[in-house]
């Protein structure tokens, strides 16, 4: 298991001559399809846990931190840290502690510990579960009436760029969603009991180098898509200082 630790940035026109100028490496271009799945209530969303499934691989990230804590610098604040799940039995076990107390039926309600009823959202397009997962999974996801609630398709151009004379530390990539918006993000990968610090004081040196300005948070893909398709949802992650 390994923590990501990235930071989002507005795309300028001139990103890709001030990558080339800080010597990074452009490492491929790549186009992917990404559903994310939740409850009715959202009950993964706003306890900060994504689960997508992207081109047939499930993945889930998890908060490192409680959203709620304190960050010790700006800079740090405008990094996000998730923990990164990538086999489903690991996957299926963290969502099972996540949704602990939530007695799912796969009929289209969900009960609380209280027995109170809360109505299904309405499934359309995206609450298909099947397009993109294996039967087992489809069926393990109606169990727990997780159905799709965001579906979109990225465009991404990756770079790669070197730290301390090593290849591949920082990575860089430029996302352009079907839905028409533009994100960039620093990333760099830590191994499980890495140094999380370390990594963040990369990032901020390549935003420096990139000449980003160290100000307001960026809106990621899902705040922008939510805000257009879901806004009740949207609504609900912000009020919870998720989003
Ligand atoms: C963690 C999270 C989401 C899941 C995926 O988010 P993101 O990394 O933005 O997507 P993508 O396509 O770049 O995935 P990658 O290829 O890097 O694995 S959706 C919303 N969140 C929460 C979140 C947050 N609270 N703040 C920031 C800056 N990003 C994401």
């Amino acid at each position: 298991m390994s923590v990501e630790v990235e930071r989002k940035f507005v795309c300028d026109p001139e990103i890709h001559t001030k990558l080339k100028d800080i010597g990074a490496i452009c490492i491929g271009q790549r186009r992917f399809q990404d559903q994310y799945f939740d409850s009715p209530d959202f009950d993964l969303t706003l306890k900060d846990f994504w689960l997508r499934c992207r081109e047939g691989c499930w993945e889930l990230k998890c908060p490192v931190v409680p959203k709620t804590q304190k960050h010790s610098s700006q800079a740090e604040g405008l990094c996000s840290r998730y923990r990164e799940i990538t086999t489903v039995p690991e996957i299926q076990a963290e969502i099972a502690k996540a949704m602990a107390g939530r007695l799912c039926h796969p009929i289209g309600s969900c009960k609380d510990d209280d027995g109170d009823d809360n109505k299904a959202t309405e499934t359309s397009d995206v609450g298909s579960a099947a397009v993109l997962c294996d039967d087992s999974m489809a069926d393990w996801l109606r169990e727990r009436n997780l159905t799709c609630f965001a579906k979109y398709t990225t465009e991404r151009c990756s770079f790669s760029l070197a730290e301390d004379g090593v290849e591949g530390v920082v990575r860089v990539d430029l996302d352009q969603a079907d839905f028409g918006y533009c994100v960039g993000e620093i990333e760099v990968l830590v191994a499980d009991g890495g140094d999380i610090q370390a990594a963040q004081q990369r990032i901020e040196r390549t935003a420096d180098k990139l000449g980003l300005s160290s100000g307001q948070r960026v809106e990621g893909k899902m705040d922008v898509y939510l805000q257009r398709n879901n806004p009740d949802h949207y609504a609900k992650l912000l009020a919870a200082h998720i989003l």
